[in-house]
């Protein structure tokens, strides 16, 4: 593509979307200047440099933040770290613009018997906060109290938030957004290989001769990493399969246009035709892995021709990609939302270990089975947030491993919570049945990111005290609350994120919050203050001392970091990945490692397992009234979830669109009659919205996508969670869309 053409698609908004943005992303990494990305001041002749992780997604590429007078005045990308070499994405280039925004909270605010938010004393806030909280406690007991913790702060953060929430305040239900992005594969990993581990590194990318990126818009969501597969210099084939033909799929070799939510008998059918055809790694399954035989018995129904009307696939283009991967000398399955957001998640990612496990495609450079992670820290929160685990991966149930967390933290084992208490969907079904009264939400927007609006208005509006802590006051669930306490944001605080490839980075204070806001750390200490629970902090007087903690947490365990010494360590190696015991000499700088490279995997029989099971059919197929299905996720790569911070910086606007829209097939519009740029209605059993269409072949026939930066996604999408990971499956439910005199955009929700 010639520059003059991305210019021309730069002036004209409508042409910057969609199978555009792909390549846009690249010329925007290439030369972000030209897009008034990375302008440094002037003036600028900083007086010192250092080293930062973004704070947005999982990537986890490190900034150079230029100093003035101690305040960080621009940042380009660093070039001597090992995950990003020299390049940012827009929203990294950005990174310093939504702190200076005009709605930072700076004070805590409370709403009064009019109804009104109004700012108060950090100790009238905290006052309140444990008279309330306490008060239902002693009525309802701590099972009617529950924290919402986040992927999107520090771990030392989320460590000491669970600490105070559930030790300190005696909250019987804690989770996060995790949930809402990374529980399929966690569930997943931790039954089919014993632990949580995400195998990879990120040099797999460029070791690779066939990547299978299933679910993923890498190249929009990750784009560093889909960088990084450019590199590859393999001539890989890169298979994209996703019902969009989306950025990565028209970049990709090979597209597998597979029909929404058909993924397991896909999958299986690929497993059939590798077993039948003898293509499987024999010696590596005798080895390393558990239930072979009845995985084969399993796969046996699912052939090609058996799976090809559910899948739109044909035969022969399954019995292709079976092929490719039995001729890939190195192979690897990289999966993300479209895998992980669905009503059989779980079993859909097992199916991709499966393939690398019967094919021995795994603990090798190029290989694995594996699950790309998305917010900058949502790593850190499947270890320390003390939501799905006790810590480093301990059980909540298992005695031993309370004993062990009570000893390192010094806590009375009495009082390490038995249960890890009710998942994020069952928090909110408490609180709609008045079971859960009191919440605490920490740096996640519940009221625009979690499914099915209504319903979770309805359990929003139930509860008696919510308090939301957040930069902003202006976000859809800031608005809701009761209490509002200001928080500090990335780059005003210090801390650790863990990216996907297991890698620990730092993160650093180079900004002053504005008025009283304060770290999340901060915040949580006074909170355990208020709460008379000192005691817990007492070890802990900064960040780095909860790090310490954090270490001797994993001591002993598979992500075992005990060898880093401390922040001074991770800032002079660019990062280390976990595991790093005390004897690992081979930490240099720079060096990437992957897991299981001898074989044997965390179960207690050191083997992996196949699970599997009989697919399901998605819970709302479309029919003759709502005929359409709605597929939702990201749009753009200037475009971060709720939009709370990315809508602040205007290079990032004009880079994505302000105005709510939803994508159509030409086939679809032809037969509504719709034009791009017309406003549209759609609609679902549970609401309606106004929408511009843009007409694009990127969607099938028969589908629609709505991207989930605007909060009419989650008015449409319904409630269902996998069953095993309890994620809310985002990526499907029947829709249809309303045009003529009987739409009227008053009557609309939005
Ligand atoms: N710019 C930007 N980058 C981000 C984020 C952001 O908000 N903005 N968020 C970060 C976070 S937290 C996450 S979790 C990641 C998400 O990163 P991705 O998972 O790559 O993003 P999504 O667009 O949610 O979903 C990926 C794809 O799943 C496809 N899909 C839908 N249904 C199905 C299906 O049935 N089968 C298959 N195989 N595919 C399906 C969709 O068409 C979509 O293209 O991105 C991270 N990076
Ligand atoms: N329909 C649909 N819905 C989806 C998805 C989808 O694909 N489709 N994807 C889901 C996924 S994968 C995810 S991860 C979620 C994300 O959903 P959310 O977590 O709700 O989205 P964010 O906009 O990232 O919200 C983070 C909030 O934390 C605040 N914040 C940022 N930094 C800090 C900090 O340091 N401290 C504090 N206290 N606050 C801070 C921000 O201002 C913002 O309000 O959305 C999910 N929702
Ligand atoms: S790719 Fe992710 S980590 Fe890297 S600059 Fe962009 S948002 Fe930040
Ligand atoms: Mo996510």
């Amino acid at each position: 593509m010639t520059a003059g053409g991305v210019r021309s698609w730069w002036k004209d908004p409508v042409s910057l979307l969609t199978q555009r943005e792909g390549p846009l992303t690249r010329e925007l990494l290439r030369e972000p200047a030209r897009f008034g990305l990375g302008q440094l001041p002037r003036d600028l002749l900083p007086e010192a440099t250092t080293r930062s992780v973004c704070g947005y997604c999982s990537t986890g590429c490190s900034l150079d933040l230029h100093l003035k007078e101690g305040r960080a005045v621009g940042l380009t990308p660093s070039t001597g770290y090992p995950v990003n070499r020299g390049m940012a994405c827009p929203k990294g280039w950005e990174a310093l613009t939504p702190l200076d925004a005009d709605d930072r909270l700076t004070t805590p605010l409370l709403r009064d018997a009019h109804g009104v938010q109004r700012p108060v004393s950090w100790s009238r806030a905290l006052e309140v906060m444990r008279d309330r909280m306490t008060a239902i406690r002693e009525e309802h007991g701590g099972d009617a109290l529950a924290f919402l913790s986040t992927g999107q702060i520090p771990t030392e953060e989320m460590l000491a938030l669970a600490v105070t929430a559930r030790l300190g305040i005696g909250m019987a239900h804690g989770d996060g957004n995790t949930r809402q992005c990374m529980a399929t594969a966690v569930s997943a990993y931790k039954e089919s290989f014993g632990f949580d581990a995400p195998p990879y590194t990120y040099a797999d990318l460029e070791e690779s001769d066939v990547l299978i990126l299933v679910g993923s818009n890498l190249c929009i969501a990750h784009p560093i990493l889909w960088d990084r597969v450019l590199r590859n210099r393999r001539s890989p084939r890169i298979v994209v399969v996703d019902p969009r033909r989306t950025e990565t799929a028209v970049a990709a070799t090979d597209h597998y246009a597979i029909a929404p939510r058909s993924d397991l008998p896909f999958f299986y059918a690929i497993a059939h035709e590798l077993i039948a055809n003898d293509w499987i790694d024999a010696d590596f399954v005798a080895a390393h892995v558990e239930g072979f035989d009845e995985f084969g018995e399993h796969v046996d129904l699912f052939s090609p021709e058996a799976v090809e009307a559910t899948t739109g696939i044909p035969a022969a283009e399954t019995r292709r990609l079976a092929q490719m991967i039995h001729e890939g000398e190195r192979v690897s399955f990289w999966w993300t939302m479209g895998v992980n957001q669905g009503h059989e998640a779980t079993r859909v990612a097992q199916s991709l270990i499966d393939l690398a496990l019967i094919t021995g495609q795994i603990g090798r450079p190029g290989t694995g089975p594996n699950s790309i992670t998305g917010q900058c820290n949502a790593m850190g929160s499947r270890l320390f947030s003390g939501t799905s685990s006790l810590f480093a991966g301990r059980r909540f149930e298992c005695e031993e491993d309370r004993r062990e967390v009570s000893a390192i933290l010094g806590v009375p084992e009495e009082r390490i919570p038995r249960a890890k208490g009710l998942a994020y969907d069952q928090i909110l079904d408490a609180a709609e049945e008045g079971r859960v009264r009191g919440l605490w939400v920490v740096a996640t927007n519940t009221a625009h990111s979690w499914i099915e609006r209504s319903r979770m208005e309805h359990a929003l509006g139930r509860l008696d005290f919510l308090v939301v802590q957040d930069l902003y006051g202006t976000t859809e669930t800031a608005r809701r609350a009761d209490l509002v306490l200001p928080a500090a944001g990335w780059g005003e605080k210090e801390g650790s994120f863990i990216n996907s490839e297991r890698r620990i980075g730092l993160t650093k204070k180079v900004r002053r919050a504005p008025g009283e806001a304060l770290s999340d750390f901060h915040i949580v200490r006074l909170v355990a203050h208020a709460f008379g629970a000192d005691a817990l902090f007492d070890a802990w007087k900064t960040p780095e001392d909860v790090f310490a903690s954090m270490k001797q947490l994993s001591a002993g365990t598979f992500c075992d970091f005990t060898g880093i010494e401390g922040y001074r360590h991770l800032d002079e190696r660019g990062g280390i990945q976990w595991p790093c015991r005390e004897a690992d000499e081979a930490v240099t700088e720079g060096s990437e490692r992957r897991l299981f490279e001898d074989g044997v995997f965390p179960h207690a029989s050191g083997r992996a397992r196949l699970v599997f099971d009989p697919p399901q059919a998605p819970p709302e197929p479309p029919d003759a009234e709502f005929p359409l299905i709605l597929l939702t996720g990201r749009g753009s790569s200037s475009q971060w979830h709720t939009q709370t911070r990315t809508a602040k910086s205007p290079v990032l606007r004009t880079l994505s669109r302000e105005v709510a829209y939803v994508e159509i097939s030409p086939a679809d519009a032809e037969r509504h009659g719709i034009r791009s740029g017309q406003r549209i209605a759609v609609e679902s059993r549970r609401g309606r919205v106004w929408l511009d269409a843009l007409v694009t072949p990127t969607v099938a026939a028969g589908q629609v996508f709505v991207p989930m930066h605007y909060a009419e996604a989650n008015a449409l999408t319904l409630h269902v969670v996998d069953p095993h990971s309890r994620q809310p499956a985002y990526k499907h439910c029947a829709v249809r869309l309303v045009s003529g005199p009987e739409a009227s955009e008053d009557e609309a929700w939005a």
